[in-house]
């Protein structure tokens, strides 16, 4: 385990668990935690031997978003507010980075949610909650649009006319109503949470990595691709795919009725 305060990064075999650690403020963004959780996300994404990535919260959220604290001082002093550049220089790279990553990245969420928080959760490959998360699109409600490519991907994943009364009212969603509207895929009760996420992730760090790397390049591109180039695109990945040793080892799993052995290249 390493500490680089406000995050925990915990390795356990394959996969890599990254705990945002603020729970005072309900893990909300400081500058501190954005470039910390950056970091780490460029360290896991750059090391061939993490397979798939968690990024969870400690104590009852996965995060509130932006710190408010840190923009009411500024606000107090009088000071004129460049959000945009705010979310270029530290919002935007992270989510960039999630997307790009070659490994599943599963945003473990065990409590609340809101603002930057659910930005930074539907970025992820998928989304997972404890029975007491809750997710809120908190933006409006202070009087900011939505941010870190939430009003990208939230529409996309539960439906625009959703994404909008989720974002125009800000109300909370429980975990069950996430589940049914597609925001999360699995809903484990509180106290059996934190084992269900871990052997959830440890499959997929177990999996055939460079086609969840391929999958990921389709599915990123499925968003805004023609129909014609997306077939195009798809040829060449399965191309790859098809080469790949894990490959071999799935048709030599499949052929001889023995569990796959993977070794994610
Ligand atoms: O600025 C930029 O760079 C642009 C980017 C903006 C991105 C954004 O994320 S904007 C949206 C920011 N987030 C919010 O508006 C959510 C604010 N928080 C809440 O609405 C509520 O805290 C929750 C609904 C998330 C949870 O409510 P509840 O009742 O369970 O907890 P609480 O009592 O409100 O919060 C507990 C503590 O966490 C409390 O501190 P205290 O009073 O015990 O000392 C509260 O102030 C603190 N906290 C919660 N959220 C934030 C926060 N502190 C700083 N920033 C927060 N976002």
């Amino acid at each position: 385990m390493t500490t680089r305060a406000p995050i925990r990064v915990e390795r356990d075999g394959t996969l890599t668990v990254i705990t945002l650690d603020r729970p005072d403020v309900l893990n909300a963004f400081d500058e501190t935690l954005t470039s910390a959780l950056s970091a780490a996300i460029g360290d896991t994404g750059s090391d061939s031997s993490v397979r798939a990535v968690v990024i969870t919260g400690a104590g009852r959220a996965f995060s509130a978003g932006q710190d408010l604290r840190d923009r009411a001082m500024q606000i107090d002093a009088g000071a004129e507010l460049h959000l945009g550049d705010e979310l270029r220089r530290r919002y935007h790279p992270l989510i960039a980075a999630i997307r790009e990553m070659r490994k599943p990245v599963v945003a473990a969420v065990n409590g609340v949610v809101a603002g930057a928080g659910l930005g930074i959760a539907v970025a992820c490959d998928v989304r997972v909650a404890s029975s007491s998360a809750s997710f809120r699109a908190a933006w409006t409600r202070v009087g900011l649009v939505p941010d870190a490519g939430s009003a990208y991907f939230l529409p996309r994943i539960v439906g625009f006319g959703r994404a909008t009364d989720m974002i125009l009212t800000g109300e909370a969603v429980s975990a069950d109503e996430a589940l049914r509207i597609g925001l999360v895929t699995r809903v484990w009760p509180d106290a059996q949470f934190a084992d269900a996420w871990r052997t959830y992730a440890r499959a997929l760090a177990e999996g055939a990595t460079e086609a969840f790397a391929l999958s990921k390049e389709g599915l990123n591109a499925a968003w805004d691709r023609d129909f014609a180039s997306f077939l195009e695109l798809e040829s060449s990945l399965q191309d790859r795919a098809g080469r790949t040793r894990d490959y071999a080892e799935g048709v030599r799993a499949f052929t001889s009725k023995t569990a796959a052995k993977f070794e994610g290249r």
